[in-house]
């Protein structure tokens, strides 16, 4: 039973390039300019370590003009001694460095049917890179954690109304205790071995590895010990999905998700020329145990080579070798297990706001 039909054949486009064209050669595909969001071309999808100017954006609202002279950071709340932290002390601390992709909850909305409103990504609201910074933990445990703390809100200084004519607000994200003090959720200064740009954050963000990227807040100044779950914009009107029983309930880690970078969608193969049918695959709830890919829509498979393994939080990187025998049309799926157990689903579960968007895609090549 094939999984997924395609259904254009007869591609005019020889995808012959073994080597691939590099990734530097590329530019963020617009998708709004006020505020800037931007996905990250496919091309750039085939490097493990997404290049700064090619690592997606996505900004609610204007970008902040922040100094690091005027920057500091309070943590609050249902604490002992609230903490203020300034950039110079920040950096000075040893720092942690650690690799990290994000995926923004709404990559791949565009490929929902019924169409749902929202920044119509295709697969590029995904990247990986390298983060510097200061673990959380320690400043928390500073400042003295109240018994009765359960949540830690963070907000960044940008702001404006999410819905036309509604009222302003800031970005605010909370996350449950433990996952704020977990070792590897960090203050972050510097991505890909250079101080952060504005629009990833500048002076300083959060990192929250494994989750979806509305967790990690950008342009943090202030931190706020709660004991009771935080109600807000973002956290309980956005980011936000049913569940199977109907419930609603708050994003939190990446599903298990993979995709095919090469070759790609709709274009033709020579007859007889080997290729690595390659690309990542990743899951927020554990590393992945298991590719598998199949040249068929899905009637058989076969378990993909993991190339290097994946350090940290990154995403993996798979591929086969084909040898295309025979020329016609071939639909290539692919579905990534993790250590967890999760299996990539055949279809997304369709959800209005159009999140979690995981479910198995047809790549459709003409052998010619
Ligand atoms: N302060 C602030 N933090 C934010 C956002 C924002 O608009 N404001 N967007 C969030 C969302 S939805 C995502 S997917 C990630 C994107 O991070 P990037 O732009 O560095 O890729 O930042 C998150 N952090
Ligand atoms: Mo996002």
């Amino acid at each position: 039973m094939a999984l997924c039909i395609c259904s254009k054949a007869g591609s005019t486009t020889v995808a012959t390039d073994p080597i691939r064209t590099r990734p530097d050669n590329f530019e963020l595909r617009s998708i709004d300019l006020e505020p800037v969001v931007a996905e990250t071309p496919l091309p750039a999808l085939r490097a493990w370590l997404t290049p700064t100017p090619l690592f997606y954006i996505r900004n609610h609202f204007d970008v902040p003009e922040l100094d690091v002279d005027d920057w500091s950071l309070t943590i609050e709340g249902a604490v002992d001694t609230p903490v203020k932290l300034d950039y110079s002390t920040l950096v000075r601390l040893p720092k942690k460095t650690l690799s990290a992709m994000l995926e923004c909850a709404g990559n791949n909305r565009s490929d929902l049917s019924p169409k749902v409103p929202g920044n119509p990504f295709q697969d590029g609201a995904v990247s990986n890179a390298i983060w510097g910074g200061a673990p959380l933990k320690p400043f928390l445990q500073q400042a003295g954690l109240s018994p009765k703390a359960v949540e830690v809100l963070f907000e960044g200084v940008d702001e404006g109304s999410p819905v036309p004519g509604g009222k302003t607000v800031k970005y605010q994200r909370s996350l449950p205790l433990q996952v704020a003090l977990h070792p590897d959720t960090l203050l972050v200064y510097e991505m890909n071995g250079e101080t952060l740009s504005p629009d990833h954050g500048f002076p300083v963000r959060l990192i929250v590895p494994r989750w979806y990227g509305m967790a990690s807040v950008k342009w943090l100044t202030s931190i706020r010990v709660l004991e009771a779950p935080f109600v807000g914009f973002f956290q309980t009107d956005r980011y936000v999905i049913e569940d199977d029983a109907g419930i609603e309930q708050q994003l939190a880690q990446m599903q298990v998700k993979s995709f095919v970078s090469w070759p790609e969608h709709e274009t033709s193969l020579p007859i007889g020329q080997p290729i690595a049918v390659s690309g990542m695959a990743w899951s927020g709830t554990g590393p992945i145990r298991r590719v598998d890919v199949s040249i068929d829509g899905g009637d058989t498979w076969q378990d993909a080579h993991m190339d290097e393994s994946s350090l940290g939080y990154s995403w993996q990187e798979w591929h086969i070798d084909w040898t295309p025998a025979e020329a016609g049309h071939y639909t290539v799926v692919v579905r990534a297990v993790d250590e967890a157990g999760n299996l990539q689903p055949a279809e997304t579960r369709w959800n209005p706001l159009g999140y979690s968007i995981n479910g198995i895609r047809a790549v459709c090549i003409d052998v010619v």
